[in-house]
């Protein structure tokens, strides 16, 4: 894919941003990238921050991929983030089911992908990535999200550069994404079940309305499609396909 960098001091959304570009018909590959958001989201419209010192980027695709397939575009960015965060700092990168990226155990990064789904011209899907590197975080923050988060600078202690960081994230997601698009799906959830910090372990997932009663077991396989499967305390095997998961031994 031929990337095409734009970038910004400020955006509301860096996500909200490429949409509008993409309703006005930009290629696949362009990149927006954003030295603060004011209006950083995460899934549900929850608020990210996004203060200056992070990497806050997206990235324009427009995949032959009908949406019930769109999960596994999140995989293949989180594989790729991963593993560019573990090539540009050393650091042992894991991955949260479904769109965390954590390092000792706090999160370091998230993955937003807003698709439209049309008719396949029309069809776009914007894949929102937020890193935190030089970022600090107060303690209000630090207790107040759902997994505590913390910059790769906080954990090595030493500045890491964003652009290097963005080119290999970019460069990785390249050979992932067309992996993806030539069907190749098996690879890569391998590859995230390598890097995973979910599978194995006990966890709790809320998903759907308040009242649904959260899915507990032990996270046993992620599925090709992304779908991740729990095993639960009366041995069935329960398919989890989107939620909140919480790992049992963190917050
Ligand atoms: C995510 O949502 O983790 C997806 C984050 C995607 C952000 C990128 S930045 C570039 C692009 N433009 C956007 O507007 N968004 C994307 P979710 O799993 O729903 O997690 C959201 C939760 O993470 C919040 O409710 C907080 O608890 C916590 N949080 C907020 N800001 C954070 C940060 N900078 N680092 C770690 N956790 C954060």
């Amino acid at each position: 894919m031929t990337y095409n960098i734009l970038r910004f001091d400020e955006v509301d959304s860096t996500n909200a941003l490429c949409r509008r570009l993409a309703l006005d018909g930009a290629r696949e590959g362009l990149v927006i990238v954003a030295a603060t958001q004011t209006g950083g989201r995460g899934r549900l419209d929850r608020k990210w921050l996004s203060p200056r010192g992070g990497l806050w980027f997206s990235l324009l695709l427009r995949p032959q991929l009908a949406a019930g397939d769109a999960h596994s575009l999140t995989m293949a960015a989180a594989v790729a983030l991963a593993g560019s965060v573990r090539e540009a700092t050393g650091a042992e990168a894991r991955l949260k089911w479904p769109n965390d990226c954590l390092v000792a155990e706090r999160k370091v990064a998230g993955i937003l992908a807003e698709g439209r789904f049309a008719a396949p011209a029309d069809t776009f899907v914007v894949l929102g990535v937020g890193i935190n590197v030089n970022n600090v975080f107060d303690e209000t923050a630090r207790r107040a999200f759902i997994v505590p988060p913390a910059s790769l600078n906080e954990i090595l202690g030493r500045a890491v550069g964003l652009d290097p960081l963005l080119e290999r994230f970019l460069s990785r997601f390249d050979g992932e994404y067309a992996n993806l698009m030539r069907g190749l799906r098996a690879p890569l959830a391998d590859r995230w079940t390598s890097m995973s910090a979910t599978l194995g372990r006990k966890i709790r997932i809320c998903a759907g309305a308040a009242d649904t009663p959260p899915v507990e077991g032990i996270a046993e396989k992620i599925d090709d499609d992304f779908t991740l499967l729990v095993r639960v305390p009366d041995g069935l095997l329960v398919r989890v396909a989107a939620g909140d998961c919480f790992h049992a031994n963190s917050k």
